[in-house]
């Protein structure tokens, strides 16, 4: 049986689709560089905790961002647990719900109740204004989020932190690379969280790190991170164990030598999708500031359905149907995840922007691996659903 797009492919002359294409392909590197240094880690046996290429990787990171700590973790997650236990963070945090999960699991796990703003008007972002209408006694931080690489507004969220006394954390997992107003992102608030994950810009396999200019907060989160110890013997801090492998900082180190060609790699593909995407009425791609540094990390379309007569999740569906594994990031919303959901099940009344976004955002794929051919099959195939819309919205309904 014809996939809908081979059915089309005979009106529209659209060329074959072969392997999947998935959006988060990771960013490899110089495969023998690693190599090299995985030969080194086995010959010295030092495989984790406090190793020398984990130094190396901090150090580096440090100077590339213009901070005083790194502190790498074995993932965001853990790393955002860290700091925000670390800071005090109780009570209630603020977050957007427009953001993975784990930016509201790390509050959750640890009884903290992270409460959900809505974005900025026209934008992806968290609400400034709507932060600091929901403050209340209880409230003892702020996380803001860097979505797809692109800062939030983080000189109204420091100066709302300043003015009520509140901790101010940035989960910058998609901004590594990326700058606000020239800054590199990693050295505003009381710190910002970066993850080295397999789909992020720079990768670790698993990785995250705590970066700050506090050298209080980079100490404890030290400690805490390696069960509280001190010495050998001395344990002086609750703590857990968030540290990443010498594999980990291997691959890290190996893919931060490689920073230039991705965002070359990523910047292409970006360009080649705004070329061809802006004659597709109805779908518009995210916008990079050009005065800032971008990692471009993100291809991020948004469906006004009202335009191309077919919804979102139906163009999901036939650009799957050709093996174009399109997401819904970061669909449904957080608010409307377990526990949240079931806590707060009217959050949504608070958060009209978010949902309506929501039901618009499509993530295409891209990074180094993707290549020219790729990107010009997935936007004939969007061109294509997008022409048959009304059509198509009919017969896969
Ligand atoms: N804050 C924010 C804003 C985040 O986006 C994230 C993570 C975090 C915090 C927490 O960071 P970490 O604790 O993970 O360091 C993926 C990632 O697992 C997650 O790290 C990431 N955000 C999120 C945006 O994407 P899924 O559920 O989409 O993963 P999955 O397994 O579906 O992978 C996506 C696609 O990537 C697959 O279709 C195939 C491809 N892929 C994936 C992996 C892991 C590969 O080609 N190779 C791979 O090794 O969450």
């Amino acid at each position: 049986m014809k996939t809908t797009i081979e059915q089309l492919a005979i009106m529209g002359g659209v060329p074959e689709f072969s392997e999947p294409l998935h959006v988060g392909r990771p960013n490899i590197g110089d495969k023998e560089r690693f190599m090299q240094r995985m030969g080194d880690i086995l010959d010295t046996q030092f495989l984790t905790n406090n190793g020398p290429y984990l130094r190396e990787f901090e150090q580096r990171v440090e100077k590339m961002l213009g901070v005083k700590h790194c502190v790498a973790m074995a993932n965001a997650t853990v790393a955002l647990e860290i700091v925000t236990r670390a800071l005090g963070m109780e009570g209630e945090v603020i977050v957007p719900s427009m953001t993975f999960v784990a930016t509201a699991h790390a509050l959750q796990w640890q009884q903290v109740t992270p409460l959900f703003a809505d974005v900025v008007e026209g934008g992806h972002h968290i609400d400034p204004l709507q932060v600091e209408r929901m403050i209340t006694p209880r409230t003892t931080g702020i996380v803001g989020v860097h979505l797809w690489g692109q800062p939030c507004e983080v000189l109204a969220l420091t100066e709302i932190a300043r003015r009520h006394n509140l901790k101010l954390v940035f989960d910058a997992a998609h901004a590594f690379g990326s700058s606000y107003h020239g800054q590199s992102i990693g050295g505003f608030g009381d710190a910002e969280v970066l993850s080295f994950h397999a789909t992020k810009f720079v990768n670790s396999f698993e990785g995250g790190a705590i970066v700050t200019n506090n050298d209080e907060l980079a100490e404890q989160t030290r400690l805490m991170r390696n069960f509280g110890f001190t010495g050998r013997d001395r344990v002086i801090h609750v703590g857990t164990n968030g540290k990443m492998s010498e594999a980990s900082a291997a691959m890290g180190l190996t893919s931060l030598e490689s920073i230039d060609e991705f965002v070359s790699a990523n910047r292409a593909n970006y360009e080649l999708y705004r070329e061809l995407l802006a004659p597709i009425p109805g779908i518009r791609l995210n916008e990079y500031d050009e005065n800032e540094r971008n990692n471009y990390q993100y291809i991020v379309a948004e469906v006004d359905r009202e335009v191309t007569g077919i919804e979102r999740d139906l163009l999901q569906r036939g650009l799957q149907e050709e093996g174009i594994l399109a997401r819904r990031y970061f669909y449904p919303g957080c608010h409307r995840m377990e526990p949240y959901n079931s806590y707060f099940p009217h959050a949504g009344l608070l958060l009209p922007r978010t949902e309506a976004l929501l039901e618009r955002v499509l993530t295409l794929p891209t990074g180094s691996s993707v290549s020219e051919e790729e990107i010009r099959r997935v936007c004939s195939v969007l061109a294509l659903l997008v022409d048959n819309g009304s059509m198509l919205q009919a017969r896969f309904k």
